[in-house]
């Protein structure tokens, strides 16, 4: 279960082959993607599209204590624990809640995984990026989106539609670590040009939703019948 494959094509392989679709959502702080969630789920509901919703950190009950822990200002992290916690999360999540998902055949919207521990842990925070995809594919067994969908913008502008000074301990952050998230998005996004589709998520409400469905009816409209969702 723990054997990592570099082969992007593999990984891809390995990505389609449940009845379900594994799809995740990335961007640097306040970049809309819980408020485009929200929306689409909505739309998801009306066409009869079988789906979740979830987030990582906290998709699964105890990912929200972890969240917690993490989140929490008060709290001095320390990097490694950081990257191990986020790891823990991940584990609980994937085994308790997506895995499962995916096998019944349900399009699974995850806000966050695996590339935000690269851009965040490693990027900003430093960690070598082989041991952080290490740790990863020790808590995920591999398993890899088919689609990660990165809501850019400009760090600055991001944390600009959050509360002044940010609410938690990430958030809180210098604001040139902020600008490494970004950079490390856009580089993990250059790597694996077949997963990655960038929204410009500085554009007004309606019209990141419009570009989100379009991508989605295009990289999986089909297997899940979702041609409606742009009619
Ligand atoms: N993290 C996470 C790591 O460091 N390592 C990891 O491995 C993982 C998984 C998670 C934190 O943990 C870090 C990253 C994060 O710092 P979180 O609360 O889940 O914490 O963080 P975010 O996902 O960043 O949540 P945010 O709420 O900050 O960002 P969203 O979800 O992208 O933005 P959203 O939808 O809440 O929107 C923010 C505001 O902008 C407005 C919304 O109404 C809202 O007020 N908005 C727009 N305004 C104008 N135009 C648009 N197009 C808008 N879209 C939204």
């Amino acid at each position: 279960m723990y054997s990592f494959c570099s082969s992007p094509f593999l990984r891809y392989l390995m990505a389609t082959s449940y009845p379900g679709s594994f799809i995740t959502l990335e961007g640097p702080e306040g970049a809309g993607k819980t408020t485009q969630l929200k929306l689409l789920s909505r739309q998801l509901d009306q066409i009869g599209c079988k789906h979740i919703v979830t987030r990582d950190p906290g998709g699964t009950s105890l990912g929200k204590q972890i969240r917690r822990i993490l989140l929490n200002p008060e709290n001095p992290v320390m990097p490694m624990t950081e990257l191990l916690l986020y790891q823990a999360d991940r584990a609980q999540h994937v085994e308790e809640l997506i895995l499962p998902a995916l096998k019944s055949g349900t399009l699974v919207l995850c806000d966050r995984y695996v590339d935000s521990t690269r851009a965040y842990q490693g990027y900003a925070r430093g960690i070598d990026l082989d041991l952080i995809n290490t740790l990863s594919n020790m808590a995920t067994g591999g398993l890899t989106p088919e689609l990660t969908i990165l809501f850019d913008i400009d760090s600055a502008d991001g944390l600009g539609r959050l509360h002044p000074g940010g609410h938690d301990r990430l958030e809180r952050e210098a604001i040139e670590f902020h600008h490494k998230v970004r950079d490390g998005y856009h580089e993990l996004a250059a790597q694996e040009p077949e997963r990655w589709v960038i929204i410009d998520a500085k554009k007004p409400l309606t019209v990141v939703q419009e570009d989100l469905r379009r991508i989605l009816v295009e990289r999986v409209g089909e297997k899940h019948k979702l041609a409606a969702l742009i009619e």
